[in-house]
């Protein structure tokens, strides 16, 4: 995956490098230098989204990896369908309680939350939402430390 990326960034950077010294203006090459720059961070970007969103999923962490009690991140979108998925990473035990008075109407929240707590390493909680709308949701146990959360199914 690695040898991949990097050549997906590379192509891009000699194309544009080949047509910079044409330019005879050396404000004119710093710019051409500048956008391959931003050039080659938009594809790292869009590498790494195909990558890990080949499949359709958004990942969350629970508790940063810092150790803040923070679903992260803690503010999100998802297409209709797509898999969440929820990963124990510090601070646990952790849990993810949808609130029953911040989702679409007629969505079921007990269908959709965990609230068993999550207590190994790295253990995972994964859900669909299919109700397209904002749903907000908690860790029981850390909610008054803010451990609060937002996602917008588009
Ligand atoms: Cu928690």
């Amino acid at each position: 995956m690695a040898a991949l990326s990097s050549a997906a960034v590379t192509v891009p950077s000699f194309s544009r490098a080949a047509v910079a010294p044409r330019s005879s203006s050396s404000r004119l090459v710093v710019r051409a230098s500048f956008s391959k720059a931003c050039g080659a961070a938009a594809v790292a970007v869009a590498a790494s989204a195909m990558l890990s969103g080949g499949a359709m999923a958004q990942d969350v962490l629970l508790g940063a990896n810092g150790g803040v009690l923070v679903f992260e991140p803690n503010d999100f979108s998802v297409k209709a369908g797509e898999t969440i998925t929820f990963k124990n990473n510090a601070g646990y035990p952790h849990n993810i309680v949808f609130d029953e008075d911040a989702v679409p109407s007629g969505v079921d929240v007990a269908k959709i939350s965990q609230e068993e707590y999550l207590n190994a390493p790295g253990e995972t909680f994964s859900v669909t939402l299919t109700v397209p709308g904002t749903y907000g949701f908690y860790c029981e146990p850390h909610a008054g430390a803010g451990m609060v959360g937002k996602v917008t199914v588009n």
